[in-house]
């Protein structure tokens, strides 16, 4: 047998960055500057991409930093009004199908990075121009310091970081941790909500439809939740099934009991 070309070679356990990320990144920051928040419409999506890709190009994928991305954030510095934040944990349809309806709330993936990189990836390699399609760096079984999870970190902390008013998360009642202390919620949102800005964080606490609910208000993780954001001053407030997101299951899948 022939020795393949080394590209065919998988380096990394995660997928490849993803086919025609440049044209993709190029065309969703002209659809929200110039359409979804025409307020960004001065924004250089051209540098824009162009930041994103030096961030990571020609880089060890398991050496991201934080410094990587510092280009491309001041490029793209955006702010969320207050009260209009929603953070999610194991919901992220749901979150998104809220903040569709609701137009004016934002999830981090409503903001202009997080539109561009929603469900893309991204990596490259020490000593080569061209990003690596074959794999990426998987967080768990390579490197947690990938360019990936170093972005959604450095993107949450953020996010968090700017949010004033009530904030809002959407978690999952259907699975047996609805708060779960790894999360990017957990582990980054949580930790980096301001206390002299933002007063309350709200839960909703969701249930799919036709699932045994798995965890409540009144579970034990809810609970850790409570303590931790009283611990940081800010108050917290949690209600089971909240109705305007029950409404957007029941569109969906409006034969459910629950739905009558
Ligand atoms: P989650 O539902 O546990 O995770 C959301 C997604 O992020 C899943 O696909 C996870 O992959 C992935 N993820 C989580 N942590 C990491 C990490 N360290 N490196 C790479 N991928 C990771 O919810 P969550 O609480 O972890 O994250 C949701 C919150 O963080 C939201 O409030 C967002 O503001 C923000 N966030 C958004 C995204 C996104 O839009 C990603 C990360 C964080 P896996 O566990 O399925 O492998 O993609």
């Amino acid at each position: 047998r022939m020795w393949r070309h080394s590209s065919e070679h998988k380096k990394w356990n995660g997928t490849g960055s993803t086919a025609h990320f440049q044209e993709i990144a190029l065309e969703r920051c002209y659809n929200y500057t110039q359409l979804v928040q025409p307020e960004l419409r001065d924004r250089d999506c051209q540098k824009i991409r162009e930041a994103f890709r030096n961030a990571f190009i020609s880089k060890d994928p398991c050496s991201a930093t934080e410094e990587d991305y510092h280009p491309l954030l001041k490029l793209v510095k955006q702010t969320v009004p207050c009260d209009k934040t929603v953070f999610w944990s194991k919901t992220k349809e749901l979150a998104h199908q809220y903040t569709k309806v609701q137009r004016e709330m934002f999830t981090l993936e409503d903001t202009l990075l997080g539109y561009i990189a929603d469900d893309l990836r991204w990596c490259g390699d020490a000593g080569s121009y061209e990003m690596n399609y074959q794999s990426c760096p998987h967080w768990k079984k390579d490197c947690s310091n990938n360019f990936v999870s170093v972005f959604w970190d450095l993107l949450s902390k953020r996010f968090a970081e700017n949010a004033c008013g009530v904030a809002q998360v959407v978690l999952n009642g259907s699975i047996s941790n609805a708060f779960d202390r790894k999360s990017t919620f957990g582990r980054v949102e949580v930790h980096n909500l301001n206390p002299m800005k933002v007063h309350t964080l709200q839960a909703w606490v969701i249930h799919d439809l036709g699932k045994f609910p798995s965890d409540s208000c009144s579970g034990s993780s809810i609970n850790d939740l409570r303590w931790i954001v009283m611990q940081r001053n800010i108050k917290f407030t949690c209600h089971d099934n909240y109705s305007s997101v029950k409404f957007l299951q029941c569109v969906k899948k409006p034969e459910d009991s629950s739905c009558r």
